[in-house]
């Protein structure tokens, strides 16, 4: 696929606005809470101002630039890419189970429910190298976690997520689905690698990257929400070891324990496989 046929900004940066809206938000921040915050924001700001002594044009470029970013849907596009990962690490500090790491733009909740051993929704000649990822969900104690859900949703070799990549004809639920663990905690599942991700280049959050000269790549990764009762939801990324970008995430979201390592299957089926499993923390 070329750059030119490549989905537009206002597809995939759009798409996420709308998704978003969707999302009940509650922050029920208290008002001296909120004073604080925005005061702290302001006087950051202020600081970048002086250090550099932004110019009235480099201030008057900056509101254009604002503007553009709403109008062309980016916000979780630029939020997730640029912000979300110091949130999350903040807001999952005290956990003592596996390493978490950010959202992003593009969940959708309610993918299709899979049992312990399936494979994922894709088209029949879906491209990429398989790859089996085995796995177990366990409680801090080591209490496996049977009846637990692993929602996964991942980019296809070309790059791209269903729902986010308008007039490409990918299936709906392509590459996303909700995996239940067996009795052991368990679970199976068969996908495609997905290939790095580059950000939209034609939209506000490209046009910042382009300016600034920096890269526009994620490393290729997988996604996952693990949750099961009594203990907190668990999102992850997982990348894999020695693939190109890990070490120049432009979202900042690469740590090292989540590096898989796929090797060649040992039962002479075709691709990769990999075990890698999760250790979630109980609801304080
Ligand atoms: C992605 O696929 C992603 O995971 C993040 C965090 C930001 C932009 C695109
Ligand atoms: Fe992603």
């Amino acid at each position: 696929m070329s750059h030119t046929d490549a989905p537009a900004a206002a597809a995939s940066g759009a798409r996420a606005t709308d998704k978003f809206r969707h999302k009940e938000v509650r922050a029920d921040t208290p008002p001296e809470r909120l004073s604080a915050i925005i005061n702290d924001t302001l006087q950051g700001l202020f600081e970048v101002i002086r250090r550099h002594k932004i110019t009235y044009a480099e201030y008057d470029a900056v509101k254009a630039w604002l503007i553009k970013v709403g109008e062309d849907g980016e916000w979780p596009l630029w939020l997730d890419v640029f912000v979300e990962h110091e949130v999350e690490e903040v807001s999952t500090a005290h956990r003592q189970g596996s390493k978490g790491s950010i959202e992003g733009p593009y969940y959708v909740p309610g993918a299709p429910e899979l049992p312990a051993r399936a494979r994922m929704p894709m088209r029949p000649d879906e491209k990429g190298t398989p790859l089996l990822w085995k796995g177990q969900v366990t409680s801090v104690e080591g209490t496996p976690l049977g009846g637990a859900q692993v929602e996964l949703w991942h980019a296809d070799d070309d790059g791209y997520y269903s729902q986010f990549a308008e007039g490409m004809g990918i299936p709906e639920w392509n590459l996303r689905g909700t995996i239940v663990t067996d009795e052991e905690g368990r679970f199976e599942i068969q996908t495609m690698q997905p290939a790095p991700y580059a950000i939209p280049m034609d939209g506000a959050t490209g046009q910042m990257t382009v300016a600034a000269g920096w890269s526009p790549f994620r490393p290729a990764h997988l996604h996952v929400k693990v949750s099961a009762p009594g203990h907190e939801q668990l999102t992850a990324q997982l990348y894999f070891r020695g693939g190109e970008y890990t070490d120049d995430d432009i979202a900042s979201a690469v740590k090292p324990e989540l590096l898989l390592d796929p090797q060649p299957r040992t039962d002479g089926g075709a691709g990769k496989e990999v075990t890698y499993g999760f250790v979630l923390d109980p609801v304080a």
